[in-house]
């Protein structure tokens, strides 16, 4: 493998083109009309353009990629997260013009991307997953007589897709109808499949995912967990790993159950398998996520393993270089997603110039970026600028270094994310590990922020009178 090609932008694009250029693998970008300037395309050895801005123009483009691909002898594609990483005929299409997709078979992706298929898959390996029913359901009254046999609440959820779309919490049967109905046409205008489902709701769930990376060979090994129950509207924006509440032997039963679910669909390269967890610590499979995730770089520290290094060579043949006992979890780290978006306006996107973007630096500080000073956001894609990282002895460590890191980034001219990330970081909720899902919803509110920006002011206009008074004593006015 000479040289690859990543199918992204920002971030992602530049923190695989890191480790290729490690390996001594050449970069080919890709960049929409947008994005021409944009650091991951000056980082790359060659970039070219794919089309206009909308991703459905240039980074959706899987025939257009091809087509590149072939024409710059490219040997392999790389598609980072989103756009085309879980698209099944995409990984199709590299095979058929003999470009190795780095990922998993098209045929794992097709599987894991329909959770009823998923759950399907995975019964023959006795993986826990919610009491429920497991096939398609259109019969108001079958839906009942199932619910009333689980017991509310439950949960109707779409088949197809993610991000809590289709999904609606039922708590009691005269409730049932309408909001199946609303699952359904939801569903359907989503993902054009309105398939949906029943489970058991579960109220007060964490969401622990656990990292796997299997190869070719049929070794398959997990990379211990990361909680990821920091959410907002099915938006991680804080993950840490290792989590605080699981004992080594739940990890270890977890990690069995994610190598598991890899085997019953025959994955190959780095993989994610979500799990809810209960206040009683009782684990139920939610899906498994075919591609690198967004979080990844928290399972990178505490593993001291190279993620994208090991998908490379997994994709290249190799036999995967280390074994489950090589795996030691060391120390704790944490990551918050800087978001282009207002924490005091209900988290809107924020447009605008990049007038100041500096990056904070220092020992168990890594920020895996994608943008500069006297950028542009563009409104075309996710709005996430970068993720920052932190990484400590202990928890406490990298909570303390996340907060001193905030502190040392400078934006002007956009609102972030990273405001909010303070917040996480100061409230007790979240320093003594006792949180869940609702942990956003719960705790936070803009009022929060705004009260320590007033303490700041406060302090600030103390310390600015102080300073008068002193000046008072000794500097006098010319009359
Ligand atoms: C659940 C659940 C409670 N009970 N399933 C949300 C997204 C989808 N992938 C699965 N989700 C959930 N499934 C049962 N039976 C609660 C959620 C859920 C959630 C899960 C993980 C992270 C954040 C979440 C936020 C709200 C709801």
């Amino acid at each position: 493998m000479k040289k690859i090609l990543i199918a992204n932008r920002g971030e992602i694009a530049i923190r695989v083109m890191r480790t290729a250029k490690k390996m001594g693998i050449k970069t080919v970008a890709v960049y929409s009309e947008v994005d021409r300037n944009m650091p991951h395309v000056t980082y790359a050895d060659e970039a070219v353009c794919i089309g206009k801005a909308p991703s459905s123009e240039s980074y959706l483009r899987g025939e257009k990629i091809i087509e590149v691909s072939k024409a710059l002898n490219v040997d392999a594609i790389h598609p980072g997260y989103g756009f085309l990483s879980e698209n099944a005929d995409f990984a199709e299409l590299c095979e058929a013009n003999d470009i190795i997709f780095i990922g998993p078979k098209s045929k794992a992706i097709t599987v894991m991307g329909s959770k009823l298929a998923a759950k399907e898959t995975v019964k023959a390996y006795n993986i826990p997953m919610v009491p429920g029913i497991d096939e398609a359901i259109t019969d108001v009254d079958k839906a009942k007589a199932i619910a009333k046999d689980i017991g509310f609440p439950i949960l109707i959820k779409a088949s197809a897709g993610g991000g809590g779309k289709g999904m609606r919490v039922v708590s009691a049967e005269d409730e049932l109808e309408s909001q199946m109905n609303r699952a359904i046409s939801e569903a359907t205008s989503a993902f054009g499949d309105g398939s949906v489902f029943i489970e058991k709701y579960v109220a007060s769930p964490r969401h622990i995912e656990i990292q796997v990376m299997a190869d070719t060979h049929g070794n398959i090994v997990h990379l211990f967990e990361r909680e990821c129950s920091i959410q907002r509207r099915h938006q991680k924006v804080v993950e840490e790993a290792p989590s605080t509440v699981l004992t080594p032997e739940l990890r270890a039963e977890m990690g069995q159950a994610a190598i598991d679910v890899a085997k019953s669909c025959d994955y190959v390269g780095a993989g994610t398998v979500e799990f809810l967890l209960d206040e009683n610590k009782n684990f139920y499979f939610l899906e498994m996520n075919t591609r690198l995730q967004v979080e990844h770089p928290v399972t990178e520290l505490i593993s001291n393993v190279d993620l994208v290094e090991l998908q490379i060579r997994v994709a290249r043949g190799e036999v995967l270089p280390i074994t489950q006992d090589d795996l030691k979890i060391k120390g704790h780290a944490l990551e918050l997603r800087v978001y282009a978006e207002d924490p005091l306006n209900d988290f809107l996107p924020s447009v605008g110039t990049l007038e100041t973007y500096k990056l904070p630096v220092g020992e168990g500080i890594r920020v895996d970026n994608g943008i500069g000073e006297g950028m542009d956001v563009p409104i075309y894609y996710d709005p996430m600028l970068s993720k920052l990282i932190t990484y400590g002895k202990t928890r406490m460590e990298a909570i303390q270094l996340m907060k001193k890191a905030i502190d040392n980034y400078k934006v002007e001219g956009i609102e972030t994310t990273l405001p909010f990330g303070k917040f996480v970081c100061d409230h007790d909720a979240f320093i003594s590990g006792d949180f869940d899902t609702h942990f956003v919803k719960t705790h936070y509110s803009p009022e929060a922020i705004e009260a320590e920006y007033k303490e700041e002011a406060e302090v600030a206009a103390m310390v600015a009178l102080q300073q008068y008074l002193k000046d008072r004593e000794t500097l006098r006015l010319p009359n």
